[in-house]
């Protein structure tokens, strides 16, 4: 069993990245599904710093093919000074979002973080949506839809130049699992830039072990391993409380051996829970799947194992 750092929950009560309302339901929902509680009875050290705060959503249409980019740059900037104070402070940030628009203000603490300790970022994306798209191909305008192009570089400089410099991740340091939703022009652009996608096709075809022995390889001491899970990565199935519900994601047994994997490689650094819809799910049954597999996250297991 590895030991985790102590831990620092966040949350980000917004949808304004999101194509629906609700998300900003989704740090008080984990809340109430016991999330704080689960992880102290793990024998971690939980501290919940609140919300931050950001503007109201407009709920406007996209300009120039984006919807809220000023709003989503405030709030951008709120999560990746509270990501980067818990870093500062050698804590394990968890975002509670809140929309996936939010993983730039978080992994761009995260990845100046790794830049000044002389870490290696890796991400691990699991989500259903490769979340890829640019303002000239977005079916929407959602920043939630677009938040991996804009640490790649691909964005409004507002977004990519979040941290004050270079854009935060080069393609190489993501790895996307349990993806089953890509739009037209963002299938070329991932396909151009080379990114590493597991797809629900390859997931199927080699299992779920595979699949995380391969993006977990190599990981030794200076890497750090960000997590950034969007909820509607897991089958609607089981987990219908996201905005864009897409079948065929994972079922609990393998969700739960992605996390479990996750936990035994022992780099665990920062993570995001994202896209949480309390108003669409079901007496809470979303929220309390997302905290029991963020558990297994932090190494709850059946059985001791070595
Ligand atoms: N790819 C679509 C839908 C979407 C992306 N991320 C979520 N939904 N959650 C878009 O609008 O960019
Ligand atoms: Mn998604
Ligand atoms: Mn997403």
């Amino acid at each position: 069993m590895h030991t985790f750092p102590p831990i620092s929950l966040i949350g980000a009560p917004t949808d304004i990245g999101a194509g629906h309302r609700g998300a900003s339901m989704g740090p008080e929902a984990l809340r109430v599904a016991g999330l704080a509680a689960a992880l102290a009875a793990r024998g971690l050290d939980v501290v919940d710093r609140g919300n931050v705060a950001g503007p109201f959503n407009p709920w406007l249409p996209p300009t120039d093919g984006y919807r809220h980019l000023g709003e989503v740059v405030a709030w951008n900037r709120a999560v990746m000074q509270a990501v980067a104070a818990e870093l500062a402070q050698e804590r394990l940030p968890i975002l509670l979002g809140g929309d996936h628009c939010l993983a730039i203000g978080s992994i761009t603490a995260v990845a100046r973080h790794c830049r000044e300790q002389g870490k290696h970022l890796t991400v691990l994306w699991l989500d259903a949506h490769a979340d890829f798209n640019t303002s000239a191909i977005t079916p929407s305008g959602n920043i939630h839809g677009m938040p991996v192009a804009c640490l790649c570089g691909f964005g409004p400089q507002e977004l990519t130049g979040l941290g004050g410099g270079a854009p935060a991740l080069s393609p190489e340091q993501i790895r996307q699992i349990g993806i089953r939703s890509v739009d037209a022009g963002e299938k070329k652009l991932v396909r151009d830039v080379g990114l590493d996608i597991y797809d629900m096709r390859y997931i199927d075809e080699v299992g779920m072990k595979r699949v995380m022995e391969e993006a977990l390889l190599n990981l030794g001491p200076r890497d750090h391993l960000h997590v950034s899970f969007d909820v509607d990565f897991l089958d609607p199935g089981i987990a219908p409380g996201v905005g864009t519900t897409i079948p065929g994601g994972p079922n609990y047994r393998e969700a739960q051996l992605c996390m479990e994997m996750i936990a035994d490689s022992g780099r665990l650094g920062s993570l995001d829970i994202m896209e949480l819809n309390p108003a669409l799910d079901v007496r809470n049954q979303t929220a309390m799947l997302a905290v029991d597999l963020v558990e297994s996250l932090f190494g709850k297991s059946t059985l001791m194992r070595d």
